[in-house]
């Protein structure tokens, strides 16, 4: 199959046509969740939560295609060990989503934000999506009307969630005089950063780099180089933005290698540290750096994080990429800035491109390393936890973060359901269900109907292990569903109701039993033939009462009791359903005819029998009504 598809795709095809390192799932066909390498060096000492990673192929959009194409690409949320628990791709259509964070900072329900990218023809600038606990968008921030789009390095949401910051690039004509030419011009890119209203996108403040940092500043741009067209030159490269209680932005362009501290006041620059011109003594270098945040501050102390990747597309500065968190002491004359922490990639490569770093509320590390979602996670004091990784090397991640989040899913849980066999006493229905974005959920509980408006009945129950979970049960149950079970016991949700898949053609499929295919089982025979208990009814019993009571002597010859017990119970499921299918078809009135007891005799019993059925077990039919199973199977036999 996979050996014709790729003979048959070999002869066009640019992309790979292997899958193996994507997830798949019965009950979200069109979800291929990236599948992860992990490996765990001290779980005990991992933080509790769960991945966020927003894996893309690549950064400029790809042009919609009519062809068929399933979820990869956008917000994807997974536990410690690479488990799928938010497939958000079907969300924004495949559309690149970045800086996919939990958020803690907005009420006291932890929220999900993200930064939506441009539409590839440019109809669309992207936006800053916040989104609920119940994957339900609370709140969209547009870009900037004179921006090309909404950039895709941060959304940092302030405390409140009243605001959010985000980078800006400008495309702008300016004069060369600073490069001694002032007859000439050229278009730059002018990189700057704002704070808006969430509510409303308005613009509250507003910083750029023209007039505050001098193209000279730039290492990307020599005084020689021609001038350019729009966009023009790049010359900054902003790339992270924060705020402290102060009200002073802090920011990293990486095209000049430095970190700058605005003054929330006047817009002025208070400090630089790194590149050419730092204000600080330091004991430590670093290049290219991102994701640049306050990890504490006050008036003269700063510790700040960043990831110094020390290498881009056009050379390394260092060997290995490092996590840096630095402490700035801007009350002595000179300022000093020092390196109180350094965590260096575990498998001292280098971060040619993007990536995060993270202090987790007990003290780790979370890093993304960004290609290929290269991730890890380190004790407080650098000791390496876990690293992980996508299978797949086509998919990367801006940012990698790790947070607690309770998801609770609006839509329901997803299931499906086929039952396979050759026989009426070997049926076979197999369920799998999930609920995508559900956090917590530890247990499924699956029920069944014997026909559609019948009661639903417990037939199993099963331990979560993983983001789809597969449930075998006896019989041909139909009218499936399930319920999300928690840790204290509750519903969480339940899934709609579904019939189960049958093979389009019995016969063609080795079906060997009577008829052309066999019809539903009545799931509360089934369930009391093998003896589960179910707890939503009175029920209380074993597998050697339910023995007894369906015992038929010419099957006893074949020495295997469970087997013959489930073979009989089988047969009278089968004849009562069937038996049901009779008086449901007949009118309202027969039916009240029936009811009033003037056809008496076996109908009355077996509407009498179907009534009882939830609460009582097979058993009881013929204590009850004093009517043999024998002569179910005659009433049965004898329709016309
Ligand atoms: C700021 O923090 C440093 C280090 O924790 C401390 O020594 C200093 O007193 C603090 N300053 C203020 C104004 O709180
Ligand atoms: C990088 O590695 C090379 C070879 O191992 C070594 O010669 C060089 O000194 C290293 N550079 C730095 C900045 O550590
Ligand atoms: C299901 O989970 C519970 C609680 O963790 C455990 O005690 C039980 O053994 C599990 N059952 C199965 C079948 O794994
Ligand atoms: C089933 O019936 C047979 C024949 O009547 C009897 O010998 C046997 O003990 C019964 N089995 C059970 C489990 O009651
Ligand atoms: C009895 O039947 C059950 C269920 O069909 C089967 O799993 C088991 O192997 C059988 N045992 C014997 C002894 O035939
Ligand atoms: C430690 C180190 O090599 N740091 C370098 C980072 O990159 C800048 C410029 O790109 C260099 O000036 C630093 O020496």
């Amino acid at each position: 199959m996979f050996w014709a598809a790729l003979l048959l795709f070999s002869g066009n095809a640019v992309a790979e046509r292997h899958d193996s390192d994507l997830m798949s799932f019965v009950t979200l066909p069109e979800v291929r969740a990236l599948k992860w390498e992990v490996e765990h060096y001290d779980r005990e000492r991992l933080a509790p939560g769960y991945w966020f990673v927003a894996p893309y192929g690549k950064i400029s959009p790809d042009q919609p295609t009519l062809k068929y194409q399933q979820y990869q690409v956008g917000p994807y949320i997974y536990d410690d060990n690479g488990v799928l628990i938010w497939a958000g791709a079907p969300l924004y259509d495949n559309h690149n989503v970045f800086d996919f964070k939990p958020v803690y900072n907005i009420d006291d329900d932890p929220h999900l934000s993200f930064i939506v990218g441009w539409e590839y023809d440019d109809s669309k600038k992207g936006h800053g999506a916040i989104v609920n606990s119940h994957y339900e968008v609370e709140k969209e921030v547009q870009a900037l009307s004179d921006v090309h789009d909404f950039n895709m390095h941060e959304f940092n949401i302030m405390d409140g969630g009243k605001t959010a910051l985000a980078c800006t690039y400008r495309s702008q004509p300016i004069n060369l005089a600073e490069f001694g030419r002032p007859t000439e011009e050229s278009w730059v890119t002018v990189g700057g950063f704002v704070e808006v209203d969430v509510e409303t996108s308005e613009v509250l403040v507003q910083w750029d780099s023209l007039g505050n940092i001098a193209l000279p500043e730039s290492n990307m741009f020599q005084a020689s180089d021609a001038p350019a067209g729009s966009p023009g030159w790049d010359y900054v490269h902003i790339n992270a933005v924060d705020k402290n209680e102060a009200g002073d932005y802090l920011i990293s362009m990486r095209f000049t290698n430095t970190i700058y501290l605005i003054s929330g006041q006047d817009g002025n620059i208070a400090w630089r540290l790194g590149g050419t011109e730092s204000d600080f003594e330091q004991d430590f270098t670093f290049s290219k750096q991102h994701d640049v945040k306050f990890v504490s501050s006050n008036g003269t102390h700063h510790v700040l994080s960043f990831l110094n990747n020390a290498s881009d597309e056009r050379g390394n500065d260092e060997n290995i990429s490092s996590v840096l968190f630095v402490e700035l002491d801007t009350g002595v004359v000179p300022m000093t800035a020092k390196v109180i922490k350094r965590i260096n990639r575990p498998d001292s490569g280098l971060t040619r491109l993007r990536g995060s770093a993270q202090t987790l509320p007990n003290g780790n590390v979370f890093i993304g390393w960004s290609e290929r979602g290269y991730s890890s996670e380190h004790a407080s004091n650098g000791d390496l936890l876990m690293i992980a990784q996508f299978s797949s090397d086509r998919y990367s991640t801006y940012r990698s973060y790790k947070g607690e989040f309770t998801g609770r899913p609006s839509a329901p849980p997803d299931l499906v359901a086929s039952v396979y066999g050759t026989r009426d006493e070997d049926m076979t229905t197999i369920i799998h269900v999930s609920w995508n974005g559900a956090t917590d959920v530890v247990q499924w509980k699956f029920y069944a109907k014997a026909y559609d408006h019948g009661d639903s009945v417990l037939i199993g129950t099963t331990n979560k292990t993983d983001f789809e979970t597969m449930f075998i049960a006896d019989g041909f149950m139909d009218f499936v569903s399930a319920e999300a079970i928690d840790a204290e016991g509750n519903v969480m949700h339940t899934s709609e109701i579904m019939r189960t898949g049958t093979p389009p053609d019995w016969k063609a499929a080795g079906w060997a039993g009577s008829g052309s295919g066999p019809s539903p089982d009545d799931p509360s025979i089934i369930v009391a033939a093998n003896g589960n208990v179910d707890s939503t009814s009175s029920a209380d019993s074993t597998n050697g009462e339910a023995a007894e009571l369906i015992n038929d002597s010419t099957s006893t010859g074949s020495g295997n009791r469970s087997g013959a017990q489930y073979a009989d119970a089988k047969e009278v499921a089968k004849a009562v359903y069937k038996a049901y299918d009779v008086i449901r078809g007949v009118s309202a009135l027969l039916i009240f005819i029936l009811l009033t007891g003037t056809l008496g005799g076996a109908g009355f019993a077996l509407w009498r029998y179907l009534r009882a059925r939830r609460s009582s077990r097979y058993q009881h039919v013929p204590s009850e009504e004093g009517l043999p199973v024998e002569e179910i199977h005659l009433t049965s036999n004898q329709r016309p």
